[in-house]
Parts: structure tokens; sequence; C-alpha cells
């Protein structure tokens, strides 16, 4: 047998094993592993390489309206700069605006993506309204077709559900089969705070910080999972900053509940401390995230997390806004307060050299781990395995051949987003992905784009079993 196109040598990382083995590619279809197969009409030497499933980031946002600011990436951009990270697939939400139906938000959605993408994706949705029409069908009707994970908001004035909403859309979600993701802080909390702070004249963007401390997303983890448990259904916690929220997923894990955990760069990388800044022209605004990164010692917590097995996946948060820009973070609005800074950073390029590094290089996870956390979990937890998240025959040849010895400085300039800067400038990472193969095809390989908008397929999910 012959292939199109064959690894050779490489080191084989699955969630489960790390074996020398070269892989044979046809049809972008993985169709072998093993030793010293025969040709492929195209090789590709990969014997000091790691050789991984593709990334597949399950929480990105590109071209979502957000508050009025204006998104630095839509479709083509996000996943030029996924594919340039390591990825294959991504996973953004299609929202659906406060009044608007849900499916037509889906296709309108699914449009803005068709023909633009690099990168394979599925989109979850975004509930905002849940009407009876939505509930009563809208929403099983797209669960049936594929749209098998929705996220709904705690917070945020144009996204919030009450309690009573949460109730119903949970009770919708267990009865269709749905995976729920749970953005959890809570609203009143933050008002309060909000408010408090601004009358005080404390409006920079460090008090973005202050204004939802742990305390506020720990009680509305606790929160979600309480109507979770009430309605019997699966969710998962996403986003999760420190311990307060990590402990209350973990003991609703040792319930039996089925509790799932996210966790993201930024909540092991950077810290509160970096949204500091005296006024509004002080770059604080480009950490400006939600929940907000917090301090070393919740870096900790969420490695013990991660060691233990509360997270399931380590995804980016991709919410990319430009910063010296007046539809970004610092529009004329943001200036005023941190109340109007757009809520985001970009990551989807980082974020695997950031866990790598911080994870496999500093010994704290096994590369098996690492792959689990960035591929195999994701694809499992969403419907895409066994199609993709792992490396053997039947699944799709998506790759990241991974130099883990290479030592990249993290800048802007190396980036391909569409955003002006990284939150994470000037971090010093061992191990980078040297070329990304999207079934079968090299699509990034030393810095450089190979591949082109519209190589990136939907990915369409099975409905629930
Ligand atoms: N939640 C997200 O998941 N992403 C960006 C902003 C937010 O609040
Ligand atoms: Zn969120
Ligand atoms: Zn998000």
């Amino acid at each position: 047998m012959t292939y199109d196109l064959v690894i050779r040598g490489g080191t084989v990382v699955t969630a489960a094993d790390t074996v020398r083995a070269d892989v044979g590619i046809s049809g972008g279809i993985i169709r072998a592993v093993g030793l010293d197969l025969d040709r492929g009409a195209k090789e590709i030497d990969a014997s000091s390489l790691l050789v991984m499933p593709g990334g597949i980031d399950s929480h990105v946002h590109l071209a979502q309206p957000f508050n009025g600011a204006k998104m630095a990436d839509g479709f083509e951009s996000g996943t030029r700069s996924a594919i340039a990270g390591g990825n294959t697939t991504v996973m953004p939400f299609a929202t659906q605006p406060r009044g608007a139906g849900l499916r037509v938000s889906v296709e309108e959605y699914k449009a803005l993506a068709d023909g633009a993408c690099y990168a394979d994706h599925a989109f979850h949705m975004i509930v905002s309204d849940p009407t009876p029409s939505v509930l009563g069908q809208e929403l099983p009707s797209l669960v049936a077709d594929g749209y098998t994970s929705f996220k709904v908001f705690m917070t945020y004035d144009d996204l919030v559900l009450s309690d009573r909403q949460l109730l119903e859309v949970f009770e919708c979600a267990r009865s269709c089969g749905a995976l729920v993701m749970v953005h959890c802080e809570g609203y009143d909390a933050i008002r309060f705070m909000t408010d408090r702070l601004e009358r005080a004249g404390r409006t920079a963007p460090y008090y973005h910080a202050v204004s939802r401390p742990e305390s506020v997303e720990r009680e509305a983890t606790h929160r979600a999972i309480s109507h979770a448990e009430l309605t019997d259904v699966p969710i998962m916690i996403v986003h999760v900053s420190g311990r307060e929220p990590m402990e209350q997923i973990r003991w609703a894990q040792l319930k039996g509940l089925k509790v799932y955990g996210e966790t993201c760069p930024q909540y092991i990388a950077l810290t509160a401390d970096d949204l500091r800044g005296l006024n509004m022209d002080e770059t604080g605004g480009k950490y400006v995230c939600s929940p907000p990164p917090r301090d070393h010692a919740s870096w900790e917590a969420i490695w013990e997390g991660i060691r233990t097995g509360v997270f399931q996946v380590f995804s980016s948060d991709h919410c990319p806004f430009r910063y010296d820009d007046v539809e970004g973070k610092l529009r004329p609005q943001g200036r005023t307060s941190f109340r109007w800074v757009p809520n985001g950073i970009p990551g989807i390029e980082t974020r695997l050299p950031i866990l790598y590094s911080k994870g496999v290089v500093e010994g704290r996870i096994t590369v098996n781990e690492f792959v689990a956390l960035t591929s195999t979990n994701h694809a499992k937890m969403y419907g895409l395995y066994p199609r993709k998240g792992s490396i053997a025959p039947g699944f799709d040849a998506d790759l990241v051949l991974w130099d883990p010895q290479r030592k990249e400085t993290i800048r802007q300039e190396i980036l391909h987003h569409g955003a002006d800067y990284t939150p994470y400038e000037g971090l010093a990472v061992t191990g980078w992905p040297v070329m990304t193969i999207l079934r079968g095809k090299p699509v990034f390989e030393e810095g450089r784009i190979l591949g082109e908008p519209g190589d990136g397929q939907f990915l369409k999910r099975p409905p629930p079993r």
C-alpha cells in the first residue's frame, strides 16, 4: 500500500500512549500508524518532533457582536491564528441576540463562516432569550440537528438569565440531551460592586478585577451546580479562574453530579496585577477579561484542578479586541470606566505553547495529559470523537508537528490574529508548533500560512444518543 502522505519517524503522542511510529495518510484520513510504513507520495521527516492530534479549541469567540465593541477576529483571521498555533478545529459561539430567533441566529452565523475558515469548525450556541418557542421548538430541533452544546450567562446586561430561566433552559437541555456551558459570575453582585467603585472614583481597568472577586464566581458556580442537580443535566463550568470555583466543581464531581470543568491560559499565566494602570491610557485594559485573572496562589489551585482531573478541557476563551482602537479596548466609553472596557483577550494561537511550556516542560503534567487537555477531551465532550482528537486509523489526519525543544518568546509580531497586541508579550516558552496538518494537508509550516480560507470544513455533529 502507498499513501498520499507519510509522516516519518516521529514520536506519536495520544492521550493514552507515546510511541515512535510513522503515520500513513490517504484521502485526508489516517490509514495506518506503525513502523516502517510503505512510501507516501509525499513524505515528511518528523524524527526530532512530536506528532500530536491537532489542537481542538472548544471555546473561542469569533465575529461575535459584543456590547457595541468590535471583535478583532472574524472567521478568517481567527482560524488563521488557530492553525498557526497548532489547532485544527475551533468551536465558536452562534449568539442569539435578545428578541431574535435561535435558528436564524445560527444560520446567519454559519453563513459568515462558510468559505472563510482555515480550520474545521463546529458551533455552540449562546441562548440569551429562552422564550417558549425557543425552549419548545427551536432549541430541541437545533440539538437534534447536531448543535448539541450551548452557553448561558449568569452576568452581562444583554445575556444574563434569571435563576428561573436557567432552570428552564437546563430542563430543556436535559430533555433533548444537550450539554450546557455556564458562565458563572453573579450579575447583581457585580453591579453592586461596580456602582460602588464608580461612586468612589475607582474606574481604572484594575477595578474590573475588584468588581468581580472570586467569591462572586464561587457563588455563581455553586448556584449553577445546584440548578443542574435539580434538573439532572450535565453542565460544563467554563473559564474557571481559581481555587474557590474549582473546589465547587470538585465537590459536585465527588457527589456524582455530571459537572465538568474548563480552564484557560490566562488563569495560569496572568494575574490581576496585570490590570494595574494609573488611568485609561495605561495598558491595564489589555488584560480585562471575565472572570479576571487572579494571583499566583490561584495558578497553583488551577494546576491542582488540572492534575487531579477536575478540569477536562483547557481552552483559550479567545475573545479578541484591538487595544488602540475606537471600537476596541480604548473606545471612548471604555476610557470612562472599566465597566465599558470590552471583556476578553486574544489567545487562540498561544494556548498550546503556554500549556506545553508551563505544564509539560515544567513537569506538572505528562505530554499525554497535554493531548487530552488540548484535543482529545474536547472531541469527546462535544461530539467530535472518534473523528477528531486522536491518532489512529480512521481519524481525520489533523496533526500538529511539535518541536519540544524550541525556545520562543511570545510576541505580537510573530502572531497571526487580528488583535494589535498579545497579553502574553515577552513570555518565554519552550515547545512550539512547526507544522499543522488539516485532514492531510499541511496548512501551516514554520511561521508561514500554507492553507487558504475555505480549507476548514463545517463539522456536523451527531445528535445526542
Ligand atoms: N465570557 C467568555 O466566555 N468570553 C469572553 C467574555 C466572557 O465573559
Ligand atoms: Zn464566559
Ligand atoms: Zn468565552
